[in-house]
């Protein structure tokens, strides 16, 4: 655990209203239960509950946003999520999160993006760079997780970029309305588009227009792809060719076929994987397989907060469940450089860091 902790890690799915502190949630909830719009003891039970079904996660996130959607506290939340990540070494975190409408606070998508943004600017306890080709070779060099000789702990320095995430629950008309705002946004660090929800709401036809347009102007997109078994939806996203998939639990002989052949990218994500039951017990996950065949994954929390792990967790599990040594443990998690969305620019510096750790360990 503690080599995975150290060593320089890309984080590529992540839900922002997912990977809260419990410590947050829980003073936000304490002080609306104060102003009596919700019974706190309520809400604490449901946080603190280790164990739920997919159908009881969706819920939780909808109490999530009763107490987190207002701008200060997206704003807040976007910078402790920044800075758990980077204090674990994650040097590449592409944060994905649903833009929201409330009228009643006057939040549109757009303000729920400046929200986040603000965030990201808000952040001084460690080097956050956004903005696409904010490339500094030597600082990032210097931002090592090493100590150095003279044992001062370095600046932690992390890249970020944004994916917009449609919501199952929206209609055609909402899900362009994020991709408009994607395009609109991509000065400050937004590269993809991501399909996500509770996965037995919606159907595919009503999100396809809007994918289709993020993908005719220049987005990257990732979908979380057999979350539930749904065999004609798994085709049509493996058909449309997204540049990455999510989850992949519930793929069958043809699917796995089509994924290796099209070569698409999958995001594990074990923790959630296991407490949400589509998994039933680690030794079984895809990932074996996939791995064995040298098909292209990273591995990834999903929602830190609601699932209580972490990347390093993550990278944990999965040198313990599959015999994987430091060597592979590693090589898997730079090899996930090649699958991010941000600028070659990006790639190159990330490459340079991984490789640096291992030179400064020698
Ligand atoms: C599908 C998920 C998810 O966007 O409000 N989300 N969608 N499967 C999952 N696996 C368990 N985990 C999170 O973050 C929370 C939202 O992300 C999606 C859901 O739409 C959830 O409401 P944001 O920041």
């Amino acid at each position: 655990m503690e080599w995975c902790d150290s060593m320089p890690k890309v984080e590529l799915h992540a839900h922002l209203n997912g990977s809260i502190r419990d410590s947050t949630l829980l003073e936000l909830a304490r002080e609306l239960g104060e102003k009596g719009v919700l019974v706190f003891s309520d809400f604490e039970h449901v946080i603190l509950k280790s164990d739920r079904s997919l159908v009881e996660v969706f819920k939780l996130f909808d109490l999530i946003h009763m107490v987190t959607t207002d701008h200060t506290t997206i704003t807040r939340i976007t910078r402790e999520v920044i800075e758990d990540f980077a204090s674990e070494n994650v040097v590449y975190l592409e944060l994905r999160t649903t833009p929201k409408k409330n009228k009643s606070i006057g939040m549109t998508k757009r303000s729920y993006m400046e929200a986040v943004v603000e965030g990201l600017k808000s952040i001084s306890s460690v080097d956050v760079a956004f903005m696409p080709h904010d490339v500094d070779a030597r600082s990032s060099l210097n931002s090592l997780p090493v100590d150095n000789a003279r044992n001062v702990t370095p600046r932690k320095r992390i890249y970020v970029r944004l994916l917009l995430s449609i919501d199952r629950r929206e209609t055609t008309e909402d899900a362009m309305e994020t991709v408009k705002l994607a395009l609109e946004l991509k000065d400050v660090g937004v590269v993809g588009i991501d399909l996500s929800g509770n996965p037995i709401v919606g159907e595919w036809t009503t999100f396809l227009p809007a994918l289709q347009f993020a993908k005719e102007n220049g987005l990257d997109i990732t979908l979380h792809c057999g979350e539930v078994p749904n065999p004609k939806e798994i085709q049509a996203m493996l058909d449309f060719w997204p540049q990455r998939v999510g989850h992949a639990c519930f793929f069958q002989g043809e699917d796995w076929e089509n994924l290796k052949r099209l070569n698409i990218p999958v995001e594990i994500c074990f923790t959630s994987n296991l407490r949400t039951n589509s998994i039933s017990s680690i030794d079984v996950h895809h990932f074996a397989d996939l791995y064995k065949a040298n098909h292209p994954l990273v591995i990834c929390t999903d929602d830190s907060g609601v699932f209580s792990t972490s990347v390093s967790k993550e990278y944990s599990l999965a040198a313990s469940a599959f015999g994987l040594g430091k060597k592979e443990i590693f090589q898997l998690a730079r090899d996930a450089i090649e699958f991010i969305f941000a600028e070659d620019e990006v790639k190159t510096i990330l490459k340079q860091m991984f490789d640096s750790f291992v030179t400064n360990l020698a």
